[in-house]
């Protein structure tokens, strides 16, 4: 199609263009009328006589062709005068909530089971805009630091994280499982490319409905070998979220403070073997007043917390070489140097049949680099940077305990 962008309008001042896309709104006075064109763009400003644009309700996709012409009062400073204006639908029925006004003044539900026109809102396409720049910015630091890409298997035959949470499936015959994590195959991977990357969807039968928990998320994951122990996984992870969060305008410190689970502990009065999330975000308030930072890792979360992938910390071994990423009191990043020995994986998996971690411990029996990495939900970050309260305003189509439509 022959067209030119919204904020393309001003380089063709004075000719004439053709612009295409939505109704964003009509506003009808007395002798004058403006049509507001939505693109992916942004915005232009079309003015017409009244009567012709009375057949383009909102949310009706049309191509103008008119003259491109100043006026300082138009966004952008160039606005459409004399437009023909052709409808590319029928006229659109009324969306069940105006998609002009800046705020979407709906209740989340609503929004999300009318996702289709919902995220037409350009404050709602610009957070995914946002989340898809973070993505890149994930794959685009890995790339730098000589990662690669890979695509593992979503429909498995064991569960890698706790079992609690596993969607189990019928696979032709067989029971199966969705993925909750990629965990042992970027594992296995380090094996081949020592260093991998995944960035894909994971699932996890939560039964709690929270605003941090979803069914499905995207997973950023990384599995780099030859480590020393977690603190290089963490260095990576630095480069990783100052990728994803440039040009934010949130500062990332040269190296992100970091605590001990054991001393966070001390710091929150508590005895527990993990952070609520109420020690996560008063952790986050003391890393801005003690380092003006809004990041912050614990390192060492107790072992029987962690998966049994988990390596030890040397000399305390009920403390594990393993962090967490809060990022303004959320955790964000979960990670660690894993046990790389074939016998640590047997003694790890104590008494349970090995059958189902047949292929995940091949590796370990054929050598395997003392090796670490990390997962960054998707979601819980942009949900961080963006303020969104709940993870379902950074999903497209959330999928929780009660939905799965859209
Ligand atoms: P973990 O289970 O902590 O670790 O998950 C890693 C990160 O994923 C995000 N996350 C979620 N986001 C939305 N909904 C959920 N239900 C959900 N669960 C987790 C969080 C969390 O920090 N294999 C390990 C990672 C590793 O060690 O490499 C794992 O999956 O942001």
């Amino acid at each position: 199609m022959n067209r030119i962008l919204s904020t393309q309008l001003p380089e063709h001042a004075g000719q004439t263009v053709t612009l295409a896309g939505w109704v964003h709104r009509r506003r009808l006075l007395k002798s004058v009328g403006f049509l507001v064109l939505r693109d992916r763009a942004g915005l232009a400003q079309v003015v017409a006589a009244p009567p012709a644009l009375a057949a383009f309700p909102e949310e009706t996709v049309v191509l103008v062709t008119g003259v491109a012409t100043v006026n300082p009062a138009a966004p952008g400073g160039v606005e459409v005068a004399g437009p023909t204006i052709v409808a590319l639908t029928d006229p659109a029925q009324p969306p069940p909530f105006d998609l002009y006004r800046p705020e979407l003044a709906a209740a989340l539900p609503t929004l999300l089971d009318h996702a289709p026109v919902a995220l037409r809102h350009p404050r709602l396409s610009a957070l995914h805009r946002l989340s898809a720049r973070a993505v890149a910015g994930f794959r685009q630091a890995l790339d730098a630091l000589d990662f690669i890409e890979i695509h593992t298997p979503k429909l498995v035959a064991s569960a890698t994280e706790s079992g609690a949470n596993v969607f189990g499936i019928d696979y032709f015959g067989r029971p199966a499982y969705l993925a909750q994590s990629p965990q042992f195959y970027k594992q296995m991977m380090v094996g081949v490319f020592e260093r991998v990357y995944e960035v894909g969807p994971v699932f996890r039968a939560e039964p709690h409905d929270t605003v941090r928990h979803l069914a499905q998320y995207t997973s950023l994951d990384a599995e780099l070998g030859f480590i020393t122990d977690h603190r290089e996984v963490m260095a990576v992870v630095r480069s990783v979220v100052a990728g994803m969060l440039d040009g934010t305008g949130v500062e990332v410190p040269a190296e992100i403070p970091a605590i001990h689970f054991a001393d966070a502990m001390d710091l929150l009065g508590a005895d527990e073997p993990d952070l609520a999330p109420a020690h996560e975000r008063w952790l986050g308030e003391w890393a801005v007043r003690e380092y003006g930072s809004e990041l912050l890792f614990v390192t060492g979360y107790p072992m029987v917390k962690r998966p049994f992938y988990t390596h030890p910390e040397p000399g305390r071994p009920g403390y594990s070489n393993s962090f967490d990423l809060l990022f303004r009191g959320m955790e964000i990043v979960t990670g660690g140097q894993r046990l790389h020995r074939y016998g640590d994986y047997v003694s790890a998996l104590h008494g349970q049949d090995l059958a189902p971690y047949e292929a995940y411990l091949q590796a370990f029996r054929h050598g395997m680099p003392p090796h670490g990495g990390f997962a960054l939900g998707r979601e819980r970050f942009v949900a961080r940077l963006t303020g969104a309260a709940n993870v379902r305003q950074t999903t497209l189509f959330p999928r929780d305990l009660h939905r799965l439509s859209p």
